[in-house]
């Protein structure tokens, strides 16, 4: 059941600060924010990223001061002000439902949830105090673990053998994610953003919790019961974003449209399409359509190639809702303005400000500092798998860097220097001297060769590989390589495995990254005097990070650990038998996971 309760608009959590006095020393976030507000956070390639974190009342979490260094970079450049779900609205297909569970109940306040350690494996948690009236005008407040940080594997970052001497240039990629959750009556919804180590973002909106409302036939939803019965009825989820772009700290910022279309020529070989810019010079409201995107500079940052630095919107399917008038563009661009906050409602204190929508925004202003309204529709059809829990249903969209940097920011050395026409010539192969082969060839009668090559070779000291090669002699090679890492950051390290062919003069390189294991760790936990007493090692020492502490599996506390130990008072509990547990929550170099639970008695 939904109730409309009192709105309370709460400043955003930041630890707002004049910059330090030391300019040099610090970064356009940390100027901004410390502490537990911040979140600083280098990527397995190298990069970081830096941002605030807050939380609001109606917007939830807040995520400002956005900034990117890549891996060969020596300083982080701020890309974003400030990035926020600003509404959410929610209305069914009948007509007679509709909730905006943004505008009227907000993804904050007592509506922002705790998360369990398991919603963020491998990760940090961190508290939020989050407050709230009654609905009999009771002031509430209370410490959740409300925000999860992890970094996440990504999959290839990229892949190429093109001029490389059969060298597999390849890497994969991890992002770092920050993720909190509202859960407002029967919808869950999780506030997701993924900063990627290529210098993307990802805003993404998951609704799951349970699908409830339901309709009366095929007209306005789908038979979640036996046979035609029990229509849950379909609805519209409405996403929008406030981007406020903060590009290289730049005041003056311009925003693009680019447009490709086929011209109805043919060349040669394949029709003619000609690509057009349109500059967007004051305040507008955008369709989508095929082959056409957006983006906002920063005319005075340049990269080494002298290009502006630039993000662009990157949209996925997009259904806007067309029966609210601000909803129809997919994208709104308005000058800043500390006032607009909000699509609908515009939930202000401000004189003058109040109950407008985006559209209302748009009054001829020069764009120079592009707010960006972000709208992304989803008409929800429930199907029987939405009986339950509803699986999480996603809709975002994304920003790339265009031209942040003048190449690759994580080019591997062979091509780093290559820019435009300039392609440094492949690498002269360099064979390994431990590499033995054996080969093997056996011919029919059928005049068919087979040769078999076996090629043993040990690269590094720790890890050893093992790579066979079996060709016939026509065909290229194809190799496998299995590695054994050793334990701990060494790992890492490249395992370069060199298998000549018998009777041929090219050399399959193989090159095999290892992921770096984390140490495993034991947590030990005391529980005396009302206070529980938590003690971590990880590989034998003291553990560094966090540890969280559940009552009943529900988590009551965050712990720093310092030395490996931390102490709590345990919260007042009534008459029973509780299971306390202790869990690790991980550091940079420590597995999480690692639990020590006790049971305690308390009498009456
Ligand atoms: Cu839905």
């Amino acid at each position: 059941m939904k109730a409309l309760k009192v709105l309370m608009i709460v400043g955003v959590a930041l630890a707002l600060g004049a910059p330090s006095a030391g300019a040099q020393s610090t970064t356009p976030t940390a100027a901004f924010c410390s502490g537990e507000s911040l979140i600083s956070y280098k990527l397995r390639n190298g990069a970081k990223w830096e941002m605030c974190w807050g939380h609001h009342s109606i917007k939830g979490l807040v995520i400002s001061k956005v900034a990117f260094q890549g891996p060969k970079d020596t300083a982080p450049k701020l890309v974003l002000d400030a990035i926020n779900t600003a509404q959410m609205n929610v209305p069914y297909d009948n007509g007679s439902i509709e909730y905006d569970d943004v505008l009227q109940y907000g993804f904050g306040g007592q509506y922002l949830k705790g998360l369990d350690v398991s919603e963020c494996p491998q990760g940090e948690l961190r508290n939020a105090t989050v407050s709230w009236e009654t609905s009999t005008s009771v002031y509430r407040e209370e410490v959740r673990p409300a925000l999860c940080i992890r970094e996440a594997d990504t999959g290839t970052a990229y892949r190429s053998q093109y001029r490389s001497n059969s060298q597999i240039l390849a890497k994969q990629g991890t992002d770092l994610i920050v993720h909190a959750t509202a859960a407002i009556g029967n919808y869950e919804y999780e506030m997701r953003y993924a900063f990627h180590d290529d210098g993307q973002i990802d805003a993404d909106l998951g609704a799951t919790g349970e699908a409830i409302p339901f309709g009366e036939g095929y007209v306005n939803g789908w038979p979640v019961g036996t046979g035609e019965s029990d229509f849950l009825m379909n609805h519209y989820h409405s996403a929008v974003w406030r981007v406020d772009f903060g590009l290289d700290g730049q005041s003056q910022m311009k925003a693009e449209q680019w447009d490709t279309a086929p011209t109805g020529q043919r060349g040669t070989q394949s029709a003619i399409y000609n690509t057009t810019k349109t500059d967007i010079p004051t305040e507008k409201a955008f369709n989508l359509t095929n082959r056409r995107w957006f983006r906002v500079l920063a005319p005075n940052s340049t990269n080494t190639d002298g290009h502006p630095r630039s993000y662009e919107f990157v949209y996925g399917k997009n259904d806007p809702y067309s029966s609210y008038p601000h909803l129809k563009y997919e994208l709104t661009f308005s000058q800043f303005r500390s006032c607009e906050q909000f699509p609908m409602r515009n939930l202000t204190s401000q004189a003058n400000c109040g109950d407008k929508t985006s559209l209302d925004y748009l009054d001829g202003e020069n764009l120079t500092n592009p707010v960006a309204w972000v709208n992304v529709g989803f008409h929800h059809v429930p199907r029987d798998e939405d009986q339950s829990p509803m699986p999480i249903h996603w809709q975002g969209f994304s920003l790339y860097p265009r031209d942040w940097h003048a190449n690759n920011s994580q080019a591997p050395a062979l091509r780093s220097a290559w820019n435009g026409r300039n392609m440094p010539a492949a690498p002269t192969p360099t064979p390994s001297s431990t590499a033995t082969a054996t080969p093997t060839t056996t011919a029919t009668a059928t005049a068919t060769a087979t040769t078999t090559a076996t090629a043993t070779a040990t690269a590094t000291a720790t890890p050893t590989a093992t790579a066979t090669v079996t060709s016939t002699p026509t065909a290229t090679a194809t190799a496998t390589a299995t590695t054994t890492p050793a334990p701990g950051p060494s790992a890492a390290a490249r395992t370069e495995v060199v298998a000549p062919e018998a009777g041929d003069s090219s050399t399959a390189t193989l090159q095999v990254g290892g992921a770096a294991r984390k140490a495993l760790s034991a947590v030990a936990l005391k529980l005396s005097g009302g206070k529980a007493t938590i003690s971590v090692t990880s590989g034998g020492v003291a553990a560094t990070g966090k540890v969280a502490l559940k009552i009943n599996r529900k988590t009551v506390r965050t712990l720093t650990l310092k030395k490996g130990l931390a102490t709590a008072t345990l919260p007042k509990l009534k008459a029973g038998t509780y299971k306390v547990t202790a869990s690790y929550l991980g550091s940079a170099t420590a597995a999480a996971g690692a639990t020590k639970a006790k049971t305690l008695k308390v009498r009456s």
